[in-house]
């Protein structure tokens, strides 16, 4: 499918679900007790669709507490609506997002392997190299997702409803309240947590008005009593790599895109008290180069970040990857093969944008 046609399509749901926000009121007697039904449309749109004999719900590959949370909460919300869906992850659930589940008490839902032929729905990515293997050859149902338009087309209509703000949690959270339907606290502390994560606590450039009303909303409404400890810990988990391989910490926050036809990876990880800056740099080097081969990517970046030091190095491998960094960055690289720059909070908003014009001037 063209891209116009892909974009009549999200037009077509967002009028759908945005464009008629009014709430309807239907009021029905029964056996002479008034009862009053509250149908909103985005609750009909989705009521309304045919799940055959169920659906996953999975975020990206990777899983961090965006993807997983807003899994596991999406598909208990179309739960709450008589719809069968199930909650999947697209990889190991590690670091933060096992510790978010663990102090909520709830099992890591099970991996899914292939989503050939499945009724699908993907919350927190629209691009296939980021998604569960065989989803082009899934039928995708939903996308909630926050970032830009990815290479997923259908060629059947569906429920896409994207918004540009911090976290697919607050999104989530925002159809909750849409639809008059109250989470649980645990429901409230997951969303919370994926909000929290990718939004740094409400200090990311990508923070919007909305994600700090849902924070608020989202926390009256969970059970987490001290919330500056419950972030020091998410944090804590984020940067504990204990027992793990230097290629299991580089794939640990990792998503891979295609720009103008480069397949490129990008893996963002902190330094913290454990692991500095330089010594964290230097592993990455050690294995990236086998990393990018088994990946069967032409280029591999990484974003390494000490928030305190405003410092973010970038080391990279592949053909042309120098120039594209040094393009990006408007910086020359150090011999070892690293661009040093200052504190880079966003992959999505910042450095994904900074690569593809590196990217694009490299390739003329
Ligand atoms: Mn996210």
């Amino acid at each position: 499918m063209g891209f116009n046609l892909k974009r009549l399509f999200i037009l077509a749901a967002l009028l759908t679900v945005c464009g008629c926000a009014t709430t309807s009121l239907v009021s029905c007697s029964k056996e002479g007790n008034e009862r009053i039904v509250y149908s909103t449309p985005l609750r009909s749109v989705i009521t309304g669709m045919d799940y055959g004999d169920g659906v996953f719900v999975v975020g990206h590959k990777s899983p961090d507490c965006d993807a997983v949370c807003s899994a596991i909460t999406y598909a208990d919300l179309l739960q709450r609506l008589g719809i069968n869906a199930q909650a999947r992850v697209a990889g190991k659930v590690i670091c933060e997002p096992l510790h978010v589940l663990q102090e909520a008490g709830i099992e890591t839902p099970p991996v899914l392997e292939d989503a050939t032929g499945l009724n699908m729905i993907m919350t927190d990515h629209s691009e296939y190299a980021q998604a569960v293997d065989g989803m082009a050859q899934a039928r995708v149902l939903h996308v909630i997702d926050h970032h830009g338009t990815g290479t997923v087309t259908t060629a059947h209509p569906l429920l896409y409803y994207a918004l540009p703000i911090g976290s697919t949690c607050t999104i989530i959270a925002s159809m909750y309240e849409e639809m008059g339907e109250n989470p649980t606290r645990t429901q409230a502390r997951l969303m919370l947590s994926g909000l929290l994560s990718d939004t740094d606590n409400l200090t990311s450039a990508t923070t919007t008005d909305t994600d700090r009303k849902f924070y608020s909303w989202l926390l009256e409404r969970s059970d987490i009593a001290d919330i500056a400890s419950y972030y020091a810990g998410m944090n804590k988990a984020r940067t504990s790599f204990d027992g793990m391989t230097d290629e299991e910490i580089l794939l640990s926050d990792y998503k891979e895109y295609e720009i103008e036809g480069v397949k490129i990876g990008i893996g963002s990880v902190l330094a913290s008290e454990d692991i500095g800056l330089e010594e964290l740099c230097r592993c990455m080097r050690g294995v990236m180069p086998a990393v990018r081969e088994q990946q069967g990517l032409e280029m591999l970046f990484m974003m390494l970040g000490d928030h305190q030091a405003n410092l973010t190095h970038v080391p990279f491998c592949g053909e042309g990857a120098k120039e594209v960094a040094e393009g990006a960055f408007k910086t020359a690289a150090s011999e070892e093969g690293c661009i040093v720059t200052t504190y880079i909070s966003s992959r999505k908003a910042q450095f994904v944008p900074a690569i593809t014009d590196g990217i694009v001037n490299w390739k003329q």
